[in-house]
């Protein structure tokens, strides 16, 4: 048997893959949980959390014995990952399952924008077609061109769902890939070109603030930001003044720098769509997202190797 911190919730058929294998130590069961490891971390070897926002490295200081830590969720921005392999600590992620997910959730918030469908329904639910007659006309979403910051596994998969709306896909990351869309090496450039950018790159300092004044302003006046990635990459002030100015269309949001605070100065605007995070959150892609965390778990303490590895873990390996 061994030791299993838990932070992320677990349903029956979870519970019951695991506890053959491991005592389940839930956070949802401690009233404080950083103070609960302090007192009864030592021993504990495995992890199983969310590592995009949750992981802190308050959890980590009080597990002495950890081998791996198995991260719910692509991103792993909230894990120390110098201090994890330092230490010899495993990180294991859940790439790929979420990819068509979270695209979905990008073509969602960029179609939502264009359709102007938070002010249409504001205009049905509210009775305002009665009484004020038709709305003007909404912006096409097709034939648009797409700037992709971050053209990976969702990036590509969010290209792929554009397709039958005859996008024209151009990108920019560090490096150009062998993929038939247009490179852009510098970010603003693509701005210039594209009609939306939509933002899916990983959180952390080498992304922070990427997309700026700058970038925004190039976006122009009818230009539109989606972002699924991280709410870092975003310098949201800024953003929050271009759309007041008018230097930017709208924008489609699903993260933020503060989660889950969201300034109210965009809560208050009509030409920004908000979701609280749900980028891969539907029944099935979560399911399958636990079950790749809980199936990394299991092949560790079967045989020490890992099915996802974080790259940063590679080391260990
Ligand atoms: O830079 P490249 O060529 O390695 O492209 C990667 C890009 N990327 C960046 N682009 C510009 N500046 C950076 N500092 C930078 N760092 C990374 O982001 C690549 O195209 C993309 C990440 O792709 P994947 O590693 O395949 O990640 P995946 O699974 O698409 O997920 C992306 C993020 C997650 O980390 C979560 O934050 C969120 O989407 O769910």
């Amino acid at each position: 048997m061994h030791d299993l911190f838990v932070i992320t919730p677990l349903n029956d058929a979870l519970r019951d893959a695991l506890s053959p294998h491991f005592r389940i130590h839930h956070a949802d069961d401690m009233d404080d949980p950083a103070a609960w490891l302090a007192e009864n971390g030592a021993g504990i070897s495995y992890a199983l959390g969310e590592g995009g926002l949750k992981f802190h490295n308050a959890y980590l200081d009080r597990l002495p014995d950890l081998k791996l830590i198995s991260s719910v969720g692509v991103g792993y921005d909230g894990i120390d990952t110098a201090a994890t392999t330092a230490r010899g600590v495993i990180v294991t992620h859940t790439p790929n399952v979420l990819n068509d997910e979270v695209a979905t959730t990008a073509l969602m918030l960029l179609i939502a924008c264009y359709r102007e469908f938070n002010a249409n329904v504001a205009h049905a639910t509210s009775g305002a077609w009665a009484t004020k007659g038709n709305m003007p006309p909404s912006r096409s979403v097709d034939h648009r061109t797409i700037g992709i910051l971050g053209l990976g596994r969702i990036g590509q998969a969010i290209a792929d769902k554009l397709a039958p709306f005859h996008a024209k896909i151009l990108y920019h990351g560090r490096s150009e890939r062998d993929l038939p869309y247009t490179y852009y090496a510098d970010l603003t450039e693509m701005a210039r070109d594209a009609d939306a950018l939509i933002c899916v790159v990983p959180g952390g300092a080498s992304t922070h603030h990427l997309i700026n004044a700058e970038v925004i302003s190039a976006l122009g006046p009818n230009g539109i930001l989606v972002n699924v990635g991280r709410g870092t990459t975003v310098d949201e002030s800024a953003l929050i003044d271009a759309l007041g100015a008018g230097r930017l269309g709208a924008a489609g949001l699903d993260v933020f720098e503060q989660e889950p605070n969201i300034p109210q100065a965009l809560r208050d605007m009509s030409n920004v769509t908000l979701t609280p995070h749900i980028g891969s959150a539907t029944v099935e892609t979560r399911a399958a997202m636990m079950q790749l965390s809980v199936d990394n778990l299991l092949q560790h303490i079967k045989d020490g190797s890992v099915i996802t590895p974080v790259p940063e873990s590679a080391p260990l390996l």
